[in-house]
């Protein structure tokens, strides 16, 4: 048909600091290197590629027990994110962004909430990332990121982007969660967070889970991000990620909720994040990413 079709920006952010975990620096590499870019390129995208943000690969290690490991390296590198994604957007271009580990997620957020001052997010994860310093056990900021978008969290974090614009608890549903801390409970209650767990998925199937979590993005809101963390599929399906949590979505209903995403056309922005090549067998976890980058840019069948 006539659609005019984004050109999009590809942006590695090789950061593995908020993981605490070595390898899910190698995620863009792994990415690309499952043939992301042919790709997109034959689904009829013009794609460029922005290259890697630079990370610092010579810190210490934090004192035991710290609850914002890598605080200071993990907030520049996201302003920088931030930065970028806003500077690609205002060129009219949809920013792909390639993990690293899920601390990313603010920095392209807070830069596209530049861009689409009412945001919906849909966020595929087996963990719900909603900790702050005062409820972590592990101290990864990688399990704090959609609290600090939302304005939770350390002033470092919560500042990224300035404050302005706001995501708002009810334009954000997370789909595929099944491993949720006591702390994160009492957050997505409070602040009225919809999470369609497995057992959503379960009983109700992929397709109505998908169709009312675009509902609740698509309200009063003018463009969706999709963060998409590799470890919401079954491990199964994608091994490579730092924290496998067993009971997951399987390829095949990732694939079709990517399906179903594009059919609606609501994507303004993307993140693909926690590919753990080091974790992985033959690249499929990568791999498993790029199919589902795919359906989401509209790859069918027939
Ligand atoms: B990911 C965890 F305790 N909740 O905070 C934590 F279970 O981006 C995991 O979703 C966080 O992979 C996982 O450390 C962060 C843990
Ligand atoms: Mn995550
Ligand atoms: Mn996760
Ligand atoms: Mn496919």
């Amino acid at each position: 048909n006539a659609v005019k079709k984004t050109d999009i920006t590809v942006i590695g952010v090789p950061l593995h600091y908020g993981a605490d975990r070595k390898g899910v620096d190698l995620g863009p590499d792994a990415i690309r290197g499952a043939n992301l870019h042919e790709r997109l390129h034959a689904l009829g995208y013009a794609v460029e590629d922005a290259g890697d943000l630079r990370v610092d690969r010579t810190l210490q290690p934090p004192a035991p027990g710290e609850k914002l490991k890598y605080l200071a390296e993990i907030a520049r590198v996201n302003k920088e994110l931030y930065a970028a994604v806003a500077d690609h957007m205002g060129k009219g271009r949809f920013p792909l962004v390639l993990g690293g580990d899920h601390s990313i997620a603010i920095g392209t957020i807070k830069g596209v909430l530049s861009r689409v001052k009412r945001l919906g997010v849909i966020w595929f994860d087996a963990h719900t990332d909603v900790n702050t310093e005062a409820t972590t056990a592990s101290g990864n900021i990688h399990g704090m990121s959609l609290a600090a978008v939302l304005g939770y969290g350390h002033p470092d974090l919560v500042s990224i982007g300035g404050t302005d614009a706001k995501l708002r608890p009810e334009n954000v549903v997370i789909i595929g969660a099944r491993s949720v801390d006591p702390g994160e409970r009492a957050f997505l209650k409070e602040k009225g967070v919809k999470v369609f767990t497995m057992h959503d998925i379960d009983k109700h199937g992929m397709k109505q889970v998908m169709e009312d979590a675009m509902a609740i993005v698509a309200d009063g809101t003018d463009g969706v991000h999709l963060s998409l963390d590799l470890d919401s599929m079954d491990p199964g399906d994608a091994p490579g990620v730092g924290t496998p949590v067993t009971g997951g979505m399987s390829y095949r209903e990732c694939h079709f909720a990517m399906e179903l995403l594009y059919e609606r056309q609501l994507l303004v922005s993307a993140e693909v994040v926690e590919v753990n090549p080091m974790l992985d067998h033959h690249n499929k976890t990568a791999v498993a990413a790029v199919e589902l980058i795919g359906s989401a840019f509209g790859e069918r069948i027939l």
